[in-house]
């Protein structure tokens, strides 16, 4: 009888204790006594695990008995940060554990701090995975996510004179305690070789395809938690190994190395994250490792997930694939593959399923960030998907003749299959015929993707195309990030926000409230304090608490303007040492970037090195007298996110109009009570029609402006010679005022801004400067400031990726009969 549930081990502290040193003793062999700090944190994540394991597999039971439809996640990327304080949480054992430990004579804190995050992901669309399946599970809502394990992630950022180094990220070096291989579940992948006619058993002529290679797709799971709810969700990551065939190889070849080699070939599938997250090189590698886990999540749900008797034209009643972003547009192909080569159904009736299985996110807008594959190259890699591309593609424009005639411009403007420069598969056209929804992430995204990426689809299939807006998780963001602003509200307006963040909306009246806006501007002091010693102890480097704290922490790109914020330092930094402005007169600040570039973007690692540069310079000179700061924190991750965001007085979200997608760090700034600076792009627009104009600082061309600007042509050199501070902003630069007198180190940055500005900096500098004198006036008025932020924190409830989640099943995921 005692097998026939899973039972949680006994919620005390003693209970607890008992658990813990078992793990510790049987589970890493080491005595309390002799153990390292490693081994303490091993055994409290399996501990932890055992609290877990029951709703696990009651959740996984009940999903068996009910059949009910849910949404499998398909995403190249989960940024999940660490699981430890997340675990705890959803448990509600963060207590109990830390009175066991410290019976031991161990400090939760320092164990936590041991976890080494899975960093499986580059950015905004890794963690909003993350985000998404911790409010998934949290609503209850069935959902498996499925990924790529990994073996090393994102890489870890140093910097060497200021410039960017990049050092493998071996996540799994001192043990990996949250997750369980399942080998009984690995599937077979294969690859290459060629399709020809055969005549099947029934006597019918199919295509068959006869792959040239494969690998093992092993399955890992990772528990999801529901917050304190009782469900735990599955997140399924796929692991490439060489299968036996290679092997074999060894024996039968002779060629010992050969077969080796065949072997690292294989397992390099899943060997390591690409780190760019916007303008992909067509790498081989790259289409592989979509393929490998598209095709091992669709083969797993239809042969693990339903029930052996399973009626396919019922598919789209059980299931949703929901495609982040194109990188698993493959799985529509290899959906009908499966469907027609395998399990025998007609073309049509696969299609007619196929079309409802699939819903497609898009999270850009920059062209040269929308995928294509090579036609050669995906068809040496994938014969058969590549057949099935083509057809759904002549279908697919035989139908727009139909409708529009022989409008052959159309035609070649729609196809699936681009000529120029080279023959080539869209994918996000593939995507957007293949789903039964397209959504953007914002609403000014979703409207550009409808007016200026994909025109011609909206026209053809209007109903298909809808917003939902980004959120994020406020269990991470806002209770584990920030703690004792959690605990304020929770004092405030009680328990029950955290699953109903709109609830936050009753800290409005607080904001005239005197006492409570000391108690908030406590809270930020605090979380200042807490964010000087961690930068103390990680980089040697502090934070002032009596400084305005202004944060730009995302990704190097261009179109993100790191550059455009590097400008204001500079010109402040002149204005101090030229003596235009008193520095007693200026507003304490300490500016803090976290930013990777991609390896291989030499513009975003300059600037990155200016960006250490100008930071080495103004930080030294004693004329500034401390009153600006810049500091760059190497490796910026979920982590150090967790940190940085609940310190800071000013979220920079300056991207120019109309490239930034969405954004989600001006989510998490804005609940964490930090105002905005920010242009008129993806959620900055919606932040600030919550929070309000008083309470947010607006700069910079709008979308339509910046349009119109191309159209007429761009000379960013006439910015510069009609505005003397920014003259002078650029002449510092070039003058190498920031490298030593060298002229040269930043010539590039600057030709580049001078020359070129992709990204209309210097037609937003102006703008920009204005908008930071209004920051600085607005945070002499503290209690104004105050009474803005709190503002900030009560209108944002909008952001939790709870709603986003509601939005994903109104307007995608609900076909009934439904969740
Ligand atoms: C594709 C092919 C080959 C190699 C790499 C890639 C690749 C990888 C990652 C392409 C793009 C990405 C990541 C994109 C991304 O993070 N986009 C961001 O998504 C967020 C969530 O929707 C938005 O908030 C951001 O605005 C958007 O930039």
């Amino acid at each position: 009888l005692a097998l026939a549930t899973v039972t949680a081990p006994p919620t005390s502290v003693d209970g607890f204790v008992r658990e813990f040193l078992r793990e510790l003793n049987f589970g890493q062999g080491v005595s309390l006594q002799a153990s390292t700090v490693n081994d303490q944190y091993l055994a409290l994540a399996r501990t932890v695990r055992h609290y877990l394991m029951a709703r696990w597999s009651e959740t996984l039971r009940r999903q068996r008995e009910t059949q009910s439809k849910g949404v499998a996640y398909l995403s190249a990327e989960y940024l999940l940060g660490r699981q430890l304080g997340n675990a705890l949480l959803a448990t509600d054992l963060t207590e109990i554990v830390a009175d066991g430990l410290s019976q031991c004579g161990i400090e939760l804190a320092d164990l936590r701090a041991q976890e080494v995050e899975p960093g499986l992901g580059n950015g905004g669309l890794g963690r909003l995975a993350a985000c998404f399946i911790d409010s998934l599970a949290t609503m209850s809502v069935p959902c498996i996510g499925y990924g790529i394990r990994y073996e090393y992630g994102i890489f870890r950022q140093t910097f060497v004179e200021g410039r960017q180094v990049e050092q493998p990220d071996s996540w799994l070096a001192l043990g990996a305690p949250w997750e369980f291989p399942h080998p009984e579940n690995a599937r077979r992948i294969s690859f290459g070789g060629s399709v020809a006619d055969h005549t099947d058993d029934d006597g019918v002529v199919r295509r068959r395809w006869t792959p040239a290679w494969d690998v093992n797709a092993l399955p890992y799971n990772y528990m999801v938690p529901g917050y304190r709810n009782g469900r735990v969700n599955t997140l399924r990551l796929w692991r490439a190994q060489a299968t036996d065939a290679f092997d074999l190889k060894i024996f039968n070849s002779g060629d010992y190395e050969e077969a080796v080699r065949a072997q690292t070939f294989a397992e390099n599938i899943s060997k390591v994250l690409y780190p760019e997250d916007s303008t992909p090189q067509g790498k081989e590698l790259r289409l592989q490792q979509q393929y490998f886990f598209v095709a091992a999540s669709i083969g797993d749900f239809i042969d693990q997930q339903l029930p052996e008797d399973f009626d396919l034209a019922q598919l789209p009643e059980r299931i949703i694939f929901q495609l982040n972003d194109t990188h698993p547009v493959i799985g529509v192909p290899e959906l009908m593959r499966v469907l027609v080569d395998e399990k025998r159904l007609e073309w049509g009736a696969a299609w007619e399923i196929t079309k409802k299985c699939f819903a497609y996110t898009c999270h850009t807008l920059l062209p040269e960030a929308l995928e294509v594959w090579s036609v050669d190259l995906l068809g040496r890699l994938l014969p058969r998907h590549l057949e099935i591309i083509y057809r759904i593609n002549e279908e697919f424009l035989a139908e727009v003749r139909e409708r529009f005639g022989d409008d052959e411009l159309r035609i070649r403007r729609m196809s699936i299959i681009a000529e120029h420069p080279e023959r080539s598969v869209r994918m996000a056209y593939l995507a957007t015929v293949a789903g039964a929804k397209v959504n953007g992430v914002a609403e000014l995204h979703s409207q550009l993707l409808r007016d200026k990426v994909l025109p011609d689809f909206h026209e053809f299939y209007p109903g298909k195309f809808t917003n939902v807006t980004n959120g994020i998780t406020p269990r991470r963001f806002v209770r584990l990030a920030n703690p004792s602003l959690s605990e304020l509200i929770t004092d405030t307006i009680g328990v029950g926000w955290l699953t109903d963040l709109e609830r936050l909306r009753g800290l409005e009246p607080f904001a005239e409230d005197e006492e409570f806006r000391a108690r908030f501007r406590a809270v930020k002091a605090g979380n200042k304090r807490r964010l000087d010693a961690v930068l103390r102890e990680r980089d040697g480097v502090g934070v002032h608490d009596d400084h305005l704290l202004d944060v730009m922490v995302k990704r190097l790109h261009e179109y993100k303007r790191q550059s455009l914020k590097l400008l204001h330092i500079v010109t402040t930094y002149d204005k101090i040492v030229s003596g235009e402005v008193d520095v007693a007169d200026v507003t304490p600040r300490t500016v803090i970037f976290g930013a990777k570039a991609a390896p291989g973007y030499k513009m975003a690692k300059e600037i990155i090195h200016l960006i250490n540069a100008v930071g080495e310079t103004v930080n030294n000179d004693p004329r500034v007298q401390d009153r600006l700061k810049v500091i760059f924190p190497p490796n910026y991750n979920v982590t150090l996110a967790e940190k940085v965001i609940p310190a800071a007085d000013l979220s920079e979200q300056i991207s120019l109009a109309g490239k930034e997608a969405s954004g989600t760090g001006n989510m998490k700034f804005a609940l964490n009570g930090a105002l905005t600076i920010g242009t008129d792009d993806g959620a900055n627009v919606e932040i600030r029609q919550l929070v309000g104009d008083d309470n947010f600082f607006l700069f910079g061309m709008l979308e339509p402006e910046v349009e119109d600007l191309q159209t007429r042509g761009y000379v960013p050199s006439s910015f510069y010679e009609a505005d003397a501070d920014l003259r002078r902003a650029i002449d510092l630069i070039a003058s190498g005022a920031f490298s030593g007198g060298d002229r040269a180190t930043f010539e590039p940055v600057v030709s580049n801004l001078l020359y070129e500005d992709r990204f209309m900096v210097l037609a937003d500098y102006a703008a920009y400067i204005e908008a930071q004198a209004a920051v600085d006036a607005a945070y002499a008025d503290t209690e104004r400031w105050t009474r803005a932020a709190i503002l900030n924190v009560a209108r944002s409830g909008f952001f939790s990726s709870d709603r986003s989640m509601r939005d994903y099943i109104d307007r995608i995921w609900a076909t009934p009969p439904s969740f």
